[in-house]
C-alpha cells in the first residue's frame, strides 16, 4: 500500500473557489451532479485530478460540452484542461443504503447522512479531496417528502419547494470557503429542539438539535451545553459564531463521537441523548464536552483549517484543550484535570510506548483514519497546555487572537501556530517544537537530597526510543514545583515554574527550616512520567497536605501504585500506608466528594501493568483485589458512612450531586470487596430503587463482578427494562464485558450470539469487543482465547467497517509487554489478521505495524 509522507507536501495544482452540488436522494440510488469552478494555481501544465473512491463517472463536461480525453487513474478522475479557468461538471450514482463503512453518504435508521473527514467526500463526488482546497458551497437536495421531510446542509437555508410525485427540494448556501471534509447533508424524518443564541455583536442565531421524534425529550441537556459553549468561546477566546443557523443531528450509526461540519454538526446519538433514567453522569459530562468540542471547531478547525492531514493536531489538540478548559470551568477543575490525566495514561501513554507510537505531527501514514489517535488529540492538547503555561493567560490569549486573525479563512500548519505563540508571547520555542516531532513519553527523574538547611534537586530526563526514532533530543519540560515542610505541612516557599531544557538540571533550595517534601509536576504541568526518591511516608504526607489538589491525588496514586506493583511482584505487600492515607482522605470534610471518590480509587489493572517490566495480569488482579479487600474490611465503618452520607432524595444534575453519586458507588464497591454479608443486597437495592442511570449502572457493575444469585436477576431486569434502547443496551453489553469474574471470556463469547448483538453498529461493536479487549485480566487469559475471540471479531468487522475495526487493534499489539507464551499467541492472531484475504488498508497498517 502507498505511504503518504509529510515532506512530499505540494500546493494544489488547481483551486476550486465555487462548487454547486445537486443531490437526487434515494437510499438505493442517489444521483450526484457536481459543478466545479476550477482555476489553475500558478503556471504548470498538469491536468485536473479529482479524487474518487468507488465512483463511476456517468458524465464529464467541461465548459458545458462533453469533456475530451478524460481518463481514470485508479479511482481518480483525470481531466486535461487548456485554460486557466474552467467549469467542470460530473455526474455519479451512489447507494447510501449499501454503505456499511459509514464514510461518505450513508443511511442510519432511515436517516441519510454524511461523514466526510478525512477522505469521505471522494465517496460522494469527484473532487480534489484535500483540506487545503477551500470552496464556497451551494447545495440542492431533492427527496421523497414523506420519508425525508427534513433536508439539511451546511450554511444558511436559501429556498425550498414541492415537486410532483411526492418529492420536495431545499437549497443551502454556505458563504464561508471550506475544505470538502467539512461538507455535510442530512435527510430524514426528524424533529428539532429549537433555541436561539444572541451573539456578542447582537446577531440572533437559530439553534436546532435534530433527532427522531421519540428522542426529542432527551435533547435539553445538549441544547443547554451548546448555548454555554457559544457564550464561553466569546468570553474566553473572543470568538463569535458566524452563520444564522447552527444545527446538530444525532444518528445511531457513527464511527466516532461527532463531526464539526460547518453549521451542521453530525453526532453519534450517544453524545446527544440524555435523561436521568438512561444516561449516567459520565454521559452527561461527555455530551457537554463533545457538544463544546464540535462547536469550538467552528474557529479552531473550520475558520482556520489544516493545510494537510499531518497537521491534524493543529485543530484537534487545540480543540481538545479548549473543550477541557470549558468543562473545567463548569464544575470542579481539579476533578476534571484528574479525569483527563487518567484518560491520557490509559490511552496515550500505552500508545506512545508501543508499536504504533507516532509524533503529535506524524511524518507518514498509509491510512489517515488510523491517526485520529490519543497522541494527536490528547497529547496534542497537553502540548498546547504547556505553551499556555509557559506564556501565562494574557499572552496566551494574545497569541490565539493573533493566530485566528492571521490565518482566518486559510489552511494552516502546526508551525504557524507555534510562531504565533512565539511572537505574541515573546518567547523562543525552538527546542519546544520537539514535542511536535519526537514521539515517546519523556521520563524525568527527580532526586531531592537534603543537606542541613539546604536541599538539592537533581532532574534528569530521558526520551525513550520509538519506532523510526532510535535516539532523541531532550524535550522542554515545564515543571510546576513546590516544597512542603515534612513536619509542619507548611509550604517552604512559593510554587515555581521551571523549565527542564537539557538532559539534566540542578536546583538549590536555601534556608529550609525543616526537612522538605517535594511536590512536582503539579497540575500535571507536563505529559511525562516522573520518578522520584520520595518515600511512602512522603507520599502519604503529601496526600494529606499538598495544596494542589491534583498533586494530592497524584501522591495518593503513586503510593497505591508502588504498593500494588510490589505486591504483584512479591505476592504481597504492606498495605498500612495506603490504608492510612485513604482513611485520612475519607475523613477530610473540607474535600468535595467527587475529589474523594477519585482519590480513593485504586489505579486500574492496566496502569499497574504499565509500571512492570513484564505485565502479569493474574498477579496484578490478585494484588489489587487483596488491597481492595483489606481497605474494605479495615475501613468498613468509613465506607458505610460515606455510602449512607451520599444518599440523595431525588435526582439532580449538579456538581455536588454528581460527586455524591460517584462516592456512593465507589463506597459500594469497597463494601462488596470487603465480603460483607449484606453487600449484594445493598447493591441490588441500589440497583432496583435508583432514580437515575449512574446509581443503577454503578450497582449493576458491582453485581456483575460478584457471584450472588441477585446477579442474574439484575442482568435480566436491566435487559428487559431497556430492551429497544440501543444506547442503554450498549451499557448492558459493556458492563458484562468489563467484568472481573473468571468466566468473562466465556460470557462474552456467548454474548456475540445474543440477538441484540451486531457488528454493523459501531457503538455495539465497541461495547462488547472494544470493552473486552481492555479488560486486562479476561483478554489476557493465558489460554489465548481472548486474543482469538477479538481477532475473529475484527476480521469480520473489517469487511463491514474498516475504520472501526482498525481502531480496535492496539490491545493485540501490546505483545512485547507480556511473557513469551502470551506474546506468541498475540502475534499469531496479528499474523492471522495480516494474512486475511481482502484486508483493508486500515487494518493492514495497524496490524502489520503492530507486529514489528
Ligand atoms: N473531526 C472529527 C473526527 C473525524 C474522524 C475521522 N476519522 C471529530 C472531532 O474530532 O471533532
Ligand atoms: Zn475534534
Amino acid at each position: 500500500p502507498k505511504i503518504t509522507r509529510r515532506e512530499d507536501y505540494r500546493e494544489p495544482d488547481w483551486r476550486v473557489p465555487e462548487i454547486a452540488l445537486d443531490f437526487a436522494l434515494d437510499p438505493a440510488a442517489t444521483r450526484v451532479r457536481a459543478t466545479l469552478q476550477v482555476e489553475r494555481a500558478g503556471t504548470h501544465d498538469r491536468p485536473l485530478r479529482l479524487n474518487g473512491d468507488g465512483l463511476t463517472a456517468l458524465a464529464v463536461r467541461v465548459d458545458g460540452a462533453e469533456a475530451q480525453g478524460w481518463r481514470m487513474d485508479g479511482a481518480d478522475l483525470v481531466v486535461p484542461l487548456t485554460g486557466v479557468a474552467h467549469v467542470v461538471e460530473t455526474e455519479v450514482e451512489i447507494a447510501p443504503e449499501r454503505n456499511t463503512q459509514l464514510q461518505g453518504l450513508y443511511a442510519s435508521g432511515g436517516i441519510l447522512c454524511t461523514q466526510c473527514e478525512a477522505e469521505g467526500f471522494r465517496r460522494i463526488t469527484f473532487f480534489p479531496d484535500r483540506p487545503d482546497v477551500l470552496s464556497r458551497y451551494k447545495v440542492k437536495l431533492t427527496a421523497d417528502k414523506t420519508r425525508f421531510p427534513v433536508l439539511l446542509a451546511n450554511g444558511d437555508p436559501i429556498a425550498q419547494g414541492d415537486l410532483e410525485g411526492g418529492r420536495h427540494w431545499a437549497e443551502w448556501h454556505d458563504p464561508f470557503p471550506k475544505p470538502s471534509y467539512l461538507f455535510a447533508l442530512v435527510a430524514g424524518d426528524l424533529v428539532a429542539n429549537r433555541g436561539t443564541f444572541v451573539t456578542l455583536s447582537g446577531r440572533e442565531v437559530q439553534l436546532g438539535i435534530w433527532v427522531r421524534s421519540p428522542d426529542l425529550a432527551k435533547t435539553d441537556h445538549a441544547l443547554h451545553a451548546l448555548k454555554l459553549s457559544m457564550a464561553w468561546d466569546e468570553k474566553v477566546y473572543g470568538r463569535e459564531y458566524d452563520l444564522d443557523v447552527f444545527n446538530i443531528v444525532a444518528v445511531d450509526d457513527f464511527n466516532f463521537g461527532a463531526m464539526e461540519n460547518k453549521g451542521l454538526n453530525v453526532f453519534n446519538s450517544r453524545y446527544i441523548l440524555a435523561d436521568p433514567d438512561t444516561a449516567t453522569d459520565y454521559d452527561y459530562d461527555a455530551i457537554a464536552a463533545v457538544v463544546a468540542h464540535e462547536y469550538f471547531h467552528n474557529w479552531s478547525g473550520n475558520r482556520v483549517t489544516c493545510r494537510d492531514w499531518f497537521q491534524l493536531s493543529l485543530k484537534e489538540g487545540f480543540t481538545v484543550f479548549r473543550d477541557q478548559s470549558f468543562s473545567a470551568d463548569q464544575g470542579s477543575a481539579a476533578v476534571k484535570r484528574i479525569e483527563d490525566v487518567r484518560g491520557l495514561r490509559a490511552s496515550q501513554f500505552p500508545e506512545d510506548s508501543g508499536p504504533l507510537a507516532h509524533p503529535v505531527r506524524p511524518d507518514e501514514y498509509i491510512e489517515i483514519s488510523n491517526f485520529y489517535t490519543a497522541t494527536i488529540y490528547n497529547k496534542g492538547a497537553e502540548v498546547i497546555r504547556m505553551m499556555a503555561t509557559i506564556l501565562g493567560p494574557d499572552k496566551f490569549r494574545a497569541a490565539t487572537d493573533l493566530y485566528f486573525d492571521r490565518f482566518d479563512g486559510t489552511a494552516a500548519t502546526c508551525e504557524d501556530f507555534v510562531q504565533c505563540m512565539e511572537q505574541a508571547g515573546g518567547v523562543d520555542l525552538t527546542r519546544f517544537r520537539r514535542w511536535y516531532s519526537q514521539a515517546g513519553t519523556p521520563r524525568v527523574s527527580a532526586t531531592l537530597a537534603q543537606e542541613g538547611g539546604r536541599a538539592r534537586l537533581k532532574l534528569r530526563q530521558l526520551v525513550p526510543p520509538t519506532p523510526g526514532q532510535p535516539s532523541k533530543e531532550p524535550m522542554v519540560v515545564p515543571l510546576r514545583l513546590k516544597l512542603f515542610g515534612a513536619n509542619s505541612g507548611a509550604p517552604l516557599g512559593d510554587e515555581q515554574l521551571i523549565l527542564l531544557e537539557d538532559d539534566s538540571r540542578e536546583l538549590l533550595f536555601d534556608n529550609l527550616s525543616e526537612p522538605p517534601a517535594l511536590s512536582i509536576n503539579r497540575g500535571f504541568s507536563a505529559p511525562i512520567i516522573v520518578e522520584t526518591n520520595r518515600t511512602a511516608q512522603d507520599l502519604a504526607f503529601l496526600s494529606a497536605h499538598d495544596d494542589d489538589p491534583f498533586a494530592r491525588y497524584e501522591a495518593m496514586q503513586q503510593l497505591m501504585l508502588d504498593t500494588l506493583v510490589a505486591s504483584a511482584a512479591n505476592g504481597g505487600a504492606d498495605h498500612g500506608a495506603v490504608i492510612e492515607a485513604v482513611r485520612n482522605t475519607l475523613g477530610d470534610s473540607r474535600l468535595d466528594r467527587a475529589f474523594v471518590a477519585e482519590a480513593v480509587l485504586l489505579p486500574s489493572d492496566s496502569f499497574i501493568g504499565d509500571q512492570m517490566a513484564v505485565v502479569e495480569p493474574e498477579a496484578i488482579f490478585r494484588a489489587r483485589e487483596a488491597l481492595r479487600n483489606e481497605l474494605g474490611k479495615t475501613l468498613a465503618g468509613e465506607w458505610r458512612a460515606a455510602y449512607d452520607g451520599s444518599r440523595a432524595n431525588r435526582f439532580e444534575y449538579s456538581p455536588a450531586a454528581k460527586g455524591a453519586r460517584r462516592l456512593r458507588t465507589v463506597a459500594l464497591g469497597y463494601i462488596a470487596a470487603s465480603g460483607a454479608a449484606d453487600a449484594d443486597r445493598l447493591a441490588f437495592d441500589q440497583f432496583a430503587d435508583a432514580d437515575n442511570m449512574t446509581d443503577r449502572q454503578g450497582a449493576l457493575t458491582t453485581l456483575v463482578n460478584g457471584s450472588s444469585p441477585l446477579r442474574d436477576e439484575a442482568i435480566d431486569t436491566f435487559y428487559r427494562r431497556y430492551q429497544g434502547n440501543g444506547l442503554v443496551l450498549d451499557k448492558w453489553f459493556q458492563t458484562q464485558a468489563l467484568s472481573t469474574r473468571d468466566d468473562t471470556a466465556e460470557m462474552v463469547e456467548r454474548l456475540v450470539a445474543h440477538p441484540d448483538f451486531t457488528l454493523s453498529n459501531p457503538n455495539r461493536a465497541r461495547s462488547l469487543v472494544g470493552a473486552f479487549s481492555v479488560n486486562q485480566r479476561a483478554f489476557h487469559d493465558v489460554s489465548g482465547r481472548g486474543y482469538r475471540f477479538v481477532a475473529d471479531q475484527l476480521i469480520a468487522l473489517d469487511k463491514l467497517n474498516p475504520q472501526t475495526a482498525a481502531k480496535l487493534i492496539p490491545p493485540l499489539g501490546r505483545w512485547k509487554r507480556f511473557d513469551e507464551g502470551r506474546a506468541a499467541k498475540m502475534r499469531a492472531e496479528l499474523e492471522r489478521i495480516v494474512a486475511t484475504p481482502g484486508l483493508s488498508k486500515d487494518m493492514f497498517e495497524q496490524a502489520s505495524k503492530s507486529l514489528d
